[in-house]
């Protein structure tokens, strides 16, 4: 992949959840020093700084958590990423997983304008596939898929005019997956891929095979990589941690693949809580990770205890 023009665009979202912090991802990746890691490979970086939500009148709600600042991030967050896409190859810097509801909206715009089929690869250790009716917790950030692909009842949202097609979707790192969304996701033609599956086969087959349909349809590819893919003994820092995920080098090898194959076209890296890290160890690996997907090869890497 040649030199690319990085758009880093931060997004200290935190209504996604009750629990706070999140909102300091943004400059906890900044302080990590994605922007030198980018510009050392190569490419241009631009650093946008932070989107903020639209004005919101915030009320409150029997069951979920933040749903009109939720709603406002969302409406901010389509602009900003439909016009980044256009631009670059955006990064977007969470904030919690709520943030993918108007980053993908904003990919699916941008796709639509140069008419070329959307895919989402979603790295994480649940599937975020709920509706605001099927959630328990209230907790917007379980539901950016549900969404994105068109399920019903997220009232005041905005319109997802076409929704993303099942089949250009894949959940990949799977360990924690609610009753509700399970049955869904069941019936759909959503690829996902459990963590069993990745100790019995490897990560790469899976995430060749899904690579090679987007490669065969032209499509833009947006990557949404969740803190909790990875497994907490190496990745603390995040509010929702699930024993039993990806190592550094199944995280890192996912990353390379990604680069290899020139697709990705726009990223996010959420649910960073710094308040929950320990010297900055899960920011700097989110940051190689990142460094990976934009050509850090192994042989490159700076020696760093994780
Ligand atoms: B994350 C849970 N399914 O709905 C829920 O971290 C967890 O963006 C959602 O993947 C986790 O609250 C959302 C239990
Ligand atoms: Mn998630
Ligand atoms: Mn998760
Ligand atoms: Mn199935």
């Amino acid at each position: 992949m040649s030199a690319q023009h990085c758009i880093l665009v931060g997004a200290p979202m935190d209504s996604g959840k009750t629990r706070k912090g999140c909102l300091m991802g943004p400059d906890a990746y900044r302080t990590a020093g994605l922007g030198d890691a980018l510009r050392n490979l190569g490419h241009t970086v631009e650093d946008r700084g932070n989107v903020a939500p639209a004005p919101f009148l915030p009320k409150d709600h029997p069951k979920l958590v933040a749903l009109e600042e939720t709603i406002a991030w969302t409406e901010s967050l389509a602009n900003a990423a439909e016009a980044a896409i256009g631009d670059g190859l955006p990064i977007f810097l969470g904030g919690d997983h709520a943030l993918s509801l108007g980053t993908v909206l904003g990919a699916m715009r941008h796709a639509e304008t140069v008419n070329r089929p959307l895919f989402v690869l979603w790295l994480d250790a649940h599937t975020d596939f709920h509706t605001p009716l099927t959630t328990d917790s209230g907790n917007l950030h379980g539901t950016p898929l549900g969404y994105v692909t068109g399920r019903p009842d997220f009232d005041g949202f905005p319109e997802i005019a076409q929704p993303l097609p099942q089949e250009n979707v894949a959940i990949m790192g799977l360990r924690s997956v609610d009753p509700a969304e399970r049955e869904a996701l069941q019936a759909t033609a959503i690829t996902h891929v459990d963590m069993r599956e990745i100790d019995e086969t490897g990560i790469a087959r899976p995430l060749a095979a899904f690579l090679e349909r987007v490669a065969a349809a032209n499509g833009l590819l947006h990557v949404s990589l969740d803190v909790d893919f990875l497994d907490p003994a190496i990745a603390p820092a995040v509010g929702t941690t699930v024993p039993g995920g990806a190592t550094v080098r199944e995280g890192h090898l996912v990353m390379e693949m990604l680069h290899d194959s020139g697709l990705m076209t726009s990223l996010d890296l959420v649910e960073l809580n710094p308040f929950l890290d320990e010297r900055g160890r899960t920011a700097s690996l989110m940051v190689d990770l990142a460094a990976s997907a934009l050509g850090r090869r192994v042989f490159d890497r700076p020696t760093r205890a994780y």
